[in-house]
């Protein structure tokens, strides 16, 4: 197979739904080479990887195929993520988020795509990772002061969690100070609504739009 960018974002799509790490990790380099918008490689990711979960959800595939599918998108978004982080590192300083994925929840990737593509957009990013309490999202508005809290969550069951955190945020006095944006597959503009997020984007690149709209109203 040639190296085209059709066919490695042909070979990205194989390696996530086949599960072949070392495939995904090579056709990503080879894609940064040939210096593609690596957007366009995330986003076939993306797609691929939402369909490895739909099969899942309808019983077709098991949970070792969701976890290998994941491992080999980890591969190529770790490379696709060095590449953005590259491209914007000369950016002004445009405000500040604290993010992390809620208590329950260990879902990474899309997460780490948002903090990749906030952060090469000139905003400073403070990433707590996955499973994140409320406590902890109360400690670290409180140390860092960030104009946003992004919060993302993929399961039905622990969105719930982003409600817990602004309520406890109004208990610590510390909601009007903070803009909060919602996402993650789970969650909808609707419920976003529902518990008094500030806004809700159903991509990253569209919660970097939502994250400099966020900051003028501030
Ligand atoms: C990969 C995956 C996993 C991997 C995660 C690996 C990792 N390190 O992240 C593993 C195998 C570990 C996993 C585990 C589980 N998973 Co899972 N998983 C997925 C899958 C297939 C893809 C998720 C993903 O990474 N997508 C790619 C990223 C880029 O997309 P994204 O996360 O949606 O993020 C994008 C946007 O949402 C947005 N965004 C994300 N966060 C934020 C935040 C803000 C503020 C904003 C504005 C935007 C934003 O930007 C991103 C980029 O555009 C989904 C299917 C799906 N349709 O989502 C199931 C899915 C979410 N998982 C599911 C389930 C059931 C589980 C398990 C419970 C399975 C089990 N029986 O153990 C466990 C739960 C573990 C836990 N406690 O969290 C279900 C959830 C069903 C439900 N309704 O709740 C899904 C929907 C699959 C299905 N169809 O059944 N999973």
């Amino acid at each position: 197979m040639s190296n085209s960018k059709g066919a490695l974002l042909d070979k990205l799509r194989k390696a996530v739904t086949e599960c072949e790490r070392d495939l995904s990790v090579e056709s990503a380099e080879a894609y940064v080479e040939l210096k593609e918008d690596p957007l366009e490689a995330l986003e076939v990711l993306t797609n691929t990887i939402q369909e490895v979960g739909d099969g899942f959800g309808r019983g077709e595939l098991w949970l070792p195929d969701l976890i290998g599918s994941a491992d080999a998108m980890q591969g190529a978004v770790a490379i696709l993520d060095k590449e953005i982080k590259a491209q914007g590192i000369k950016k002004e300083v445009t405000g500040t988020v604290v993010a992390g994925t809620v208590f329950g929840d260990i879902h990474d990737m899309g997460k780490t795509i948002l903090t990749t593509l906030l952060s090469a957009s000139g905003f400073e990013v403070t990433d707590l990772g996955v499973n994140v309490s409320a406590q902890a999202f109360i400690e670290a508005v409180k140390e860092h002061t960030p104009d946003i809290l992004a919060m993302s969550a993929l399961l039905t069951t622990t969105i719930a969690e982003q409600g817990k955190v602004i309520d406890a945020l109004k208990e610590n006095k510390l909601r009007e100070g903070v803009k909060i944006m919602v996402g993650g597959a789970a969650v909808s503009e609707e419920f976003a609504e529902q518990i008094g997020a500030d806004g809700y984007e159903a991509t990253a690149s569209g919660a970097v739009e939502l994250a400099r709209t966020l900051i003028k109203r501030k």
